[in-house]
C-alpha cells in the first residue's frame, strides 16, 4: 500500500520525468533571480538571533520564577522555549521577512511579566534597534528590530509547571486551561508544524509555495484582510496539491496547482487531514451545524485543533478575482510545461489601476499621532470588506475589487482649514510625504528626534490612509433598459460602521469616499 497523505488517495504517484526535472531546475534559477532566497550569511544571522531569543526566554522565565520565590534550581528548571510561525517556520521567508516568534512559558509566568520582564531584557540588549509593544492587541505583541532583523514576538502560557527545551506543541491536551489570547498565540505554530508534517516532501512544498507567494503578490491576490488568501492559506492550498502528487517535483506541483483549484467544487473545503475533535469547548468549523460556516465560499481549513476556516474573508468579488488569476496562471503553466514560455511569465505584475473604468477611493484620515492613525486605519481596513460585500449586492455592480495594499501619507498643513480639506481627500497641503506608518510609530515611541523637526514646527499634521476598490459596472439591464449607479446606501452604512470605532472622535478622525473615473 502506498502511504497516504491527506484525506483521499493521491491522484498520481508518478516520479518526475527528465524533462520535468530540467524544468524544475529552471524554476529554482528563476526563484533565485526573483530574490526569493536569502544568502547563507543572512540565514546564519537569523539563527544567531533566534539563539539569543531562546536565551532571553529562559532568562525571562528564570527571573520571574525567582521573583515568585522559586529556588535557584527550580527557577532554572522552569525553562521557557521559543517556536516560530509564519514564513520563517514554513521555510519560505525572503531576505526582508521578519521572524514570527512565539515564547512559551510555564503557568506561573503571566502576560504582564512578558511586557515587563521580557521587554526589559530586550531593552537591555545592545543589538536592539527598535521596539514597540501592543499589550492590548487581539494577539498581544512586541515588535522589535534586532541586529537588522524584524521580529514579531508573542507569548503563550501553558498550564504546566515547566517548559523544557524538548517540548513540542503537537499534543492537544496542552491547550487545556489556556486563555483565548494564548490559544490564538499557540495556533500559528501548531498550524505551520502540522502543514509541514502533512506534506510528503518538504523541499518540494517550500519551492512550490515560494513560487505561489511571488505569483500571488505580483497579481495582487495576497492578503487576508482584503479578502484574499494570505501566506498560511496559500500554504495550505499548495500542501494539499503536494499530497495529491506525492512524488512530483515543484514544477509539476505548480502545473497541477492551478488546474486542481480551478476545478475544485467550491465551497467544498480544502483539508489537509480529517477535522478532529479535541479537549476544549472550542468551536470547530462545521457547516452542517453552523450557518455562518455555510457561507464560506472557498473554505481553507487549518489542520491543527481547533480547526477553523482561514478564508472567511473571501467575498463574491474576491472569489471571482482569485478564480480569474488561477485561470491565467493555469494557462501560463501549460505553456511553461510545453517549453513555450519562461517561468518569469508567471510573475508578470497586475494592472489593477488600469483594469477598471471606475474606482472608489476611501480615505481614512486623522489629526494626531502616527500611532492613532495606525489604529484608526487598521479599523477601517478591517471593515472594508463589509463595504465590498454591500457594493457587490447592487444590481449595477458586477464586481467590487479591493486593492490589497493601502497608501499612507503624512501631510504638513498650515491651517485648520487646510487640514480639513486634506482630511476630505483633497491634495492641498504644501508638504505631503509618503510614509511607513509602522516605522513612524516606532520613531514616536522611541522619541527619536526626527531630522525634519524644523519643518513640523507650527504645522498641523494630518495622516491619511487610502484604499481603492475597482468597480466593474453594468448599467444596462437584460431588457435593454438603463440602471443608475447609486452607491449612497452602502457608503452611508460604511461611514456608520467606521464611526463605531471605540476611540472615534469627530474632531480627530474622518472617513471619506470618492469615486474616480479612470
Ligand atoms: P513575511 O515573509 O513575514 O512577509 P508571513 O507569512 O510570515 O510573511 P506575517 O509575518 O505578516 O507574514 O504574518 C505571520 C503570521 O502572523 C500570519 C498570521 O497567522 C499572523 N498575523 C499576521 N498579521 C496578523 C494580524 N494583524 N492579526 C493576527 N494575526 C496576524
Ligand atoms: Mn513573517
Ligand atoms: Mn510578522
Amino acid at each position: 500500500m502506498v502511504e497516504q497523505y491527506g484525506i483521499t488517495e493521491p491522484i498520481s504517484t508518478a516520479p518526475p520525468t527528465p524533462e520535468e526535472i530540467a524544468l524544475n531546475g529552471e524554476l529554482i534559477e528563476e526563484l533565485k533571480r526573483q530574490g526569493s532566497f536569502e544568502s547563507e550569511a543572512e540565514s546564519n544571522k537569523r539563527k544567531k538571533v533566534l539563539l539569543i531569543m531562546q536565551q532571553l526566554a529562559q532568562e525571562y522565565v528564570r527571573q520571574v520564577s525567582l521573583k515568585k520565590n522559586f529556588s535557584d534550581g527550580m527557577a532554572r528548571d522552569a525553562g521557557g522555549k521559543i517556536f516560530t510561525f509564519g514564513s520563517y517556520s514554513l521555510g519560505v521567508h525572503g531576505p526582508g521577512s521578519d521572524i514570527d516568534t512565539l515564547i512559551v512559558v510555564p503557568k506561573h509566568v503571566t502576560r504582564e511579566d512578558f511586557f515587563e520582564v521580557f521587554e526589559r531584557l530586550l531593552r537591555e540588549r545592545p543589538e536592539l534597534e527598535e521596539i514597540s509593544a501592543v499589550p492590548d492587541a487581539f494577539v498581544p505583541i512586541i515588535k522589535v528590530k534586532f541586529m537588522g532583523i524584524s521580529i514579531d514576538l508573542i507569548s503563550a502560557r501553558l498550564d504546566i509547571p515547566k517548559v523544557p527545551l524538548d517540548l513540542t506543541l503537537e499534543d492537544d491536551n496542552l491547550l487545556r486551561n489556556v486563555d483565548d489570547k494564548d490559544l490564538r498565540a499557540l495556533n500559528g505554530t501548531r498550524v505551520t508544524d502540522d502543514i509541514l508534517r502533512l506534506v510528503p516532501n518538504k523541499t518540494v512544498f517550500k519551492h512550490a509555495l515560494r513560487v505561489i507567494k511571488i505569483w500571488a503578490q505580483n497579481r495582487a491576490v495576497y492578503g487576508n484582510i482584503m479578502g484574499f488568501p494570505g501566506g498560511v492559506q496559500w500554504g495550505i492550498l499548495v500542501a494539499r496539491v503536494c499530497q495529491l502528487y506525492p512524488n512530483a517535483v515543484a514544477a509539476v506541483i505548480l502545473s497541477r496547482f492551478f488546474n486542481v483549484l480551478l476545478r475544485w467544487r467550491w465551497p467544498q473545503p480544502v483539508l489537509l487531514k480529517k477535522i478532529e475533535d479535541g479537549p476544549l469547548q472550542a468551536r470547530v468549523w462545521n457547516p452542517r451545524i453552523y450557518s455562518q460556516d455555510k457561507l464560506h465560499r472557498m473554505p481553507i481549513i487549518t489542520p491543527a485543533y481547533p480547526s477553523m476556516c482561514a478564508t472567511h474573508n473571501i467575498t463574491a468579488s474576491t472569489q471571482k478575482v482569485i478564480l480569474r488569476e488561477l485561470e491565467r496562471g493555469g494557462q501560463i503553466l501549460n505553456e511553461i510545461m510545453l517549453g513555450q514560455k519562461p517561468w518569469s511569465a508567471l510573475f508578470e505584475k497586475h494592472h489593477f489601476f488600469s483594469d477598471y473604468k471606475y474606482y472608489l477611493s476611501i480615505v481614512a484620515a486623522s489629526k494626531g499621532t502616527a500611532e492613532q492613525q495606525l489604529k484608526w486605519s487598521g479599523f477601517v481596513e478591517s471593515k472594508l470588506r463589509h463595504l465590498v460585500q454591500k457594493l457587490e449586492l447592487l444590481d449595477s455592480i458586477e464586481l467590487a475589487h479591493p486593492y490589497v495594499k493601502t497608501f499612507d501619507k503624512e501631510h504638513l498643513c498650515n491651517s485648520d482649514e487646510e487640514a480639513l480639506k486634506v482630511a476630505d481627500g483633497q491634495n492641498v497641503a504644501a508638504v505631503t510625504l509618503s510614509t511607513d506608518l509602522e516605522k513612524a510609530v516606532a520613531d514616536e515611541v522611541g522619541d527619536e528626534k526626527s531630522k525634519d523637526e524644523a519643518d513640523r514646527k507650527d504645522k498641523i499634521i494630518v495622516y491619511t490612509t487610502t484604499f481603492y476598490i475597482g468597480l466593474d459596472i453594468k448599467l444596462e439591464t437584460k431588457e435593454g433598459g438603463k440602471r443608475r449607479l447609486d452607491i449612497l446606501a452602502p457608503c452611508q452604512e460604511f461611514y456608520r460602521t467606521c464611526r463605531s470605532f471605540t476611540d472615534y472622535n469627530e474632531d480627530m478622525h474622518s472617513i471619506f469616499i470618492d469615486s474616480v473615473k479612470a
